[in-house]
């Protein structure tokens, strides 16, 4: 209901101004035909993960093999693209893998994981495809997973250490950061309203109001901090990766859990965003760079991680600010015709060329084109699709790209590129039916939660 509300708003203001650029692939869309297509790559990229790494978490596109994150595997691409299988109607395909998972996948290691990456790619996932298919064994993992991670939080500020040692409990690493101790809250929150134990909830947000307690006198967060003691070892305060989350989990833990604390934090947040680092220039509105304490610009480079932000103003109601970015964000993809992790707005140039399958530029038009109706962001998606079958696609799946100006591809797929990547593209092209929009909340991942305890 909200977010139809804010639809109307945003067709009243905006009207049907925004026109093509050059660069896009302004043929008229077919929405079934490309949901089909999206399908089809899923299932040629998955395919490929079975032959060449089954049981591990990651393919190798290149080399034909495999990659896993530890001296085991935990499964990530599985786990990662099992709900994505679920929504695009892979029935057979999504039940053996599931029982694939419930079967092998053993947290019960005597290893170091990243509680961050942990939390999102797997304890998202596990939860999500819980939720889709009410398999128990799933949640049984999602809990078994959750109190193995929770020693992360015995740090003197009870924000989570980086690494936690799933069989000892264990931590090491206290240097983190906003996105790393502020985006698992969907997560443990969701864990406790399935399993009735508040303690996921209880550790992650007290975690949240610490970080946000360390905030600066401007109210804007730093890029890193020790959580041994709250101090900030690195002050330099964007939207992008190692902060980006953290903003996203305010406001979407806000709609989530009806989190008055969380609304009271993203309204704050979301000020001093717009007043230090939203950047207005000839080449459009862009987010930068600022000093966390004194809001002086720092630097003016954005890039694809920063690309989830109009998803975010989106779902916030903003959707003029989230169409005005969005379109920033097509420039930069169109530079190369495909985006770079990195990007100077000032100068429109390249500063770090790598383009890592990432999802959040299609994440947003999703969001636009669900909350505003308006075509262009499906066409914005074709565009999307189509770069990524010029310039990432194998024989066999799809590869990440070392330099998008010369296009060399790199021997690594990420388990986003089908939990996230595929699953927005499809979604933006797939009818209503697929998934109601307005009643769940995606994880960072892209993995949807629903308020099934309410
Ligand atoms: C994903 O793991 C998540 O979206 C995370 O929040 C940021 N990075 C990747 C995708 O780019």
């Amino acid at each position: 209901m909200y977010k139809e509300f804010i639809a109307v708003l945003f067709l009243f203001s905006l009207g049907h101004a925004s026109a093509g650029s050059p660069d896009e692939d302004t043929s008229a869309v077919n929405k079934a035909q490309l949901a089909e297509e999206v399908r089809i790559e899923f299932m040629r990229s998955w395919n490929a993960y079975k032959k060449y790494a089954w049981g591990h978490d990651g393919l190798r596109p290149l080399s034909k093999t495999y990659y896993d994150w530890y001296s085991t595997s935990f499964l990530m691409t599985p786990v990662d693209a099992l709900d994505t299988m679920i929504l695009m109607g892979f029935k057979e395909e999504a039940d053996s893998t599931r029982e694939y998972i419930a079967q092998h996948l053993s947290f019960d290691k005597d290893v170091y994981v990243k509680n961050f990456e942990f939390t999102i790619r797997l304890l998202g996932g596990l939860l999500s495809s819980y939720q889709l298919t009410n398999d128990k064994r799933l949640l049984d993992l999602a809990r078994d997973l959750g109190d193995r991670l929770l020693p992360a939080f015995r740090s003197p500020t009870s924000m989570p250490y980086v690494h936690v040692n799933l069989k000892t409990g264990a931590v090491r690493d206290s240097i983190s950061n906003p996105a790393e101790i502020g985006t698992l809250l969907i997560e443990y929150g969701a864990l406790s309203m399935l399993t009735g134990d508040a303690k996921y909830y209880n550790t992650a947000k007290f975690a949240l109001l610490q970080l946000y307690g360390a905030r600066s006198k401007i109210d804007l967060v730093g890029q890193n901090i020790d959580v041994a003691n709250g101090t900030w070892t690195n002050t330099d305060s964007h939207i992008s990766g190692a902060i980006d989350s953290y903003y996203e989990y305010l406001l979407k833990c806000r709609i989530l859990f009806e989190d008055a604390d969380c609304g009271i934090m993203w309204d704050k947040s979301l000020s001093a965003i717009q007043r230090y680092l939203a950047d207005d220039t000839p080449t459009g509105r862009w987010y930068g760079h600022a000093d966390m304490n004194t809001g002086k610009r720092t630097a003016t480079v954005f890039g694809a991680l920063d690309a989830f932000f109009p998803a975010v103003l989106a779902l916030s109601g903003d959707l003029r600010g989230a169409a005005r970015l969005e379109e920033s964000c097509f420039k930069m993809w169109n530079a190369h015709g495909i985006e770079p992790e990195l990007f100077d707005y000032s100068t429109m140039k390249v500063v770090s060329p790598s383009y890592y399958l990432n999802p959040e530029i299609i994440e947003s038009a999703y969001y636009l084109y669900q909350t505003t109706g308006d075509d262009r962001f499906l066409r914005m998606g074709k565009t999307f699709f189509n770069s990524l079958k010029s310039y990432c696609r194998t024989d066999e799946a799809f590869a990440e790209l070392k330099n998008v100006i010369t296009k060399e591809k790199s021997d690594r797929m990420e388990s986003y590129f089908m939990a996230e990547t595929l699953k927005y593209l499809y979604l933006l092209f797939a009818p209503p039916e697929a998934l109601d929009f307005n009643n769940v909340i995606f994880n960072t991942e892209a993995h949807p939660i629903r308020r099934t305890w309410k």
